[in-house]
């Protein structure tokens, strides 16, 4: 009769390899996801002057620690670029750098940030998260965090960031040091030196202006505090009305052909209209293809000019002007969009703290590790 039962040694084998089995799929796999990412800080600032109002550069770290940490770097990387000249040599000597060129990022202090926020030990992104959750849930608090709790949240990030770097600038340019800035102190950077005042060639640079600097200038006692200062530098995000009428009247000279001051349908369509769309979303019903493309244009033209007289001023500008350039609230509301897209895991449109918990990458930029073999565990 024993030999109709299998060998108990057998049942012993196969007990083991089952168990052995599940280890391997519960053990290393399911409980650690994280170790095989590694969170990443910015590598160098990139000056985010408003001249080209260009989309990239502007997502600001949603975590204030981190982004204290890389103001930082930041700024000991802006004192080695403009209050040390010291290795002389070629290159022109003077500070600042233009648009597009980087500074050399300083490997030391950088690695040893990063490591900073890799150690779990110390830098814990489950607890932060649980930390910061009360912070942005306030509009009312109840346990979800929502688009436009995350919009505000990230405006109050960028606004921070957007104002300490004013602050540098200002420091920069008040060579009297009494904390306001002169037009004859604002020297314009180097690289907007050969832009002379009335040089038609380059008319795209109306920005170092005496007029500019005036429409800043609110109470008009010819010296920039740090609020005006601010918007002198970053008029889209201005509550000054002179300083976005200032802007839109930037925009017309710059396209303006025939000189009246005005922009008629085709200046508006040449130069104007593709980027008024470019950033409007809600516009792009597209039941006439882009064929000509003249039709939605004309449609705009007539609903922008109220007076009717077949020109847009300044004034008539104003409703799109933030279309052409973007304001921080506007990159809030992208970021925040494009969080709830990645982390809203029941797509009831909030955010609930087990799901920022879940998702803690799209709150902390990240890399894969090199021995990334894990990967795959993020689309199951
Ligand atoms: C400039 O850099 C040198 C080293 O390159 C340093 O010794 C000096 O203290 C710096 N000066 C200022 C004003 O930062
Ligand atoms: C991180 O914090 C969470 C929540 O406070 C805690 O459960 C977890 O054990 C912590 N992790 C480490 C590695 O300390
Ligand atoms: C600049 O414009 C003013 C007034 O329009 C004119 O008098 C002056 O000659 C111009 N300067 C140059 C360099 O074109
Ligand atoms: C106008 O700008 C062009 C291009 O930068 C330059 O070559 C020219 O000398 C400038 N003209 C004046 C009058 O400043
Ligand atoms: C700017 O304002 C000052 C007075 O504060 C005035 O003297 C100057 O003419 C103004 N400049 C322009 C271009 O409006
Ligand atoms: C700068 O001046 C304006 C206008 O007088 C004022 O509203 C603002 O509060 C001032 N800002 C600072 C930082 O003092
Ligand atoms: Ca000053
Ligand atoms: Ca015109």
């Amino acid at each position: 009769m024993g030999k109709s039962h299998p060998n108990p040694i057998v049942w012993i084998y196969v007990a083991l390899t089952l168990f052995v089995v599940l280890l391997l799929s519960f053990a290393p796999t399911h409980h650690h996801l994280r170790p095989h990412r590694r969170l990443k800080l910015r590598s160098s600032f990139a000056p985010r002057g408003d001249g080209g109002g260009g989309g990239g550069g502007h997502q600001v770290p949603f975590d204030p620690l981190i982004a204290d940490i890389e103001r930082r770097r930041e700024d000991r990387e802006w004192e080695r670029a403009h209050y040390n000249f010291s290795h002389g040599g070629g290159g022109g000597g003077e500070g600042d750098a233009a648009p597009g060129m980087e500074s050399q990022p300083e490997w030391e202090e950088f690695m040893d940030a990063e490591d900073y926020i890799n150690d779990e030990d110390r830098f814990n992104v489950t607890r932060r998260i649980e930390e910061l959750f009360p912070k942005v849930d306030v509009a009312p608090a109840d346990g979800a965090i929502t688009a436009e709790e995350l919009t505000e949240w990230n405006l109050a990030q960028a606004q921070r960031e957007v104002m300490h770097r004013t602050q540098r600038d200002l420091e920069l340019h008040d060579k009297n040091r009494d904390g306001f800035i002169s037009f004859a102190e604002y020297e314009p950077p180097s690289w907007a030196h050969t832009f002379h005042e009335n040089n038609t060639t380059n008319d795209g640079m109306g920005w170092w202006k005496e007029t500019h600097f005036n429409a800043s200038d609110v109470d008009g006692d010819g010296l920039l505090n740090l609020t005006e200062f601010n918007d002198f530098l970053h008029p889209a995000d201005s509550a000054n009305p002179k300083i976005i009428h200032w802007l839109c009247q930037e925009e017309i000279r710059e396209r303006d052909q025939d000189k009246d001051g005005k922009l008629n349908f085709q200046e508006f369509f040449n130069g104007l209209f593709s980027l008024v769309r470019a950033h409007d979303e809600v516009e792009t019903t597209s039941h006439e293809t882009d064929s000509s493309g003249e039709a939605p244009a004309k449609k705009l033209f007539s609903q922008l000019d109220k007076d009717k007289d077949g020109l847009l001023s300044a004034d008539e500008l104003k409703p799109v002007i933030g279309n052409i350039h973007p304001s921080e609230h506007y990159y809030a509301k992208q970021q925040a969009d494009y969080v709830l897209s990645q982390a809203d895991t029941d797509k009831d449109g909030r955010l609930s703290l087990k799901e920022m918990i879940e998702n803690p990458y799209v709150f902390y930029s990240s890399i894969f590790a090199e021995d990334d073999y894990g990967y795959h565990d993020e689309f199951r």
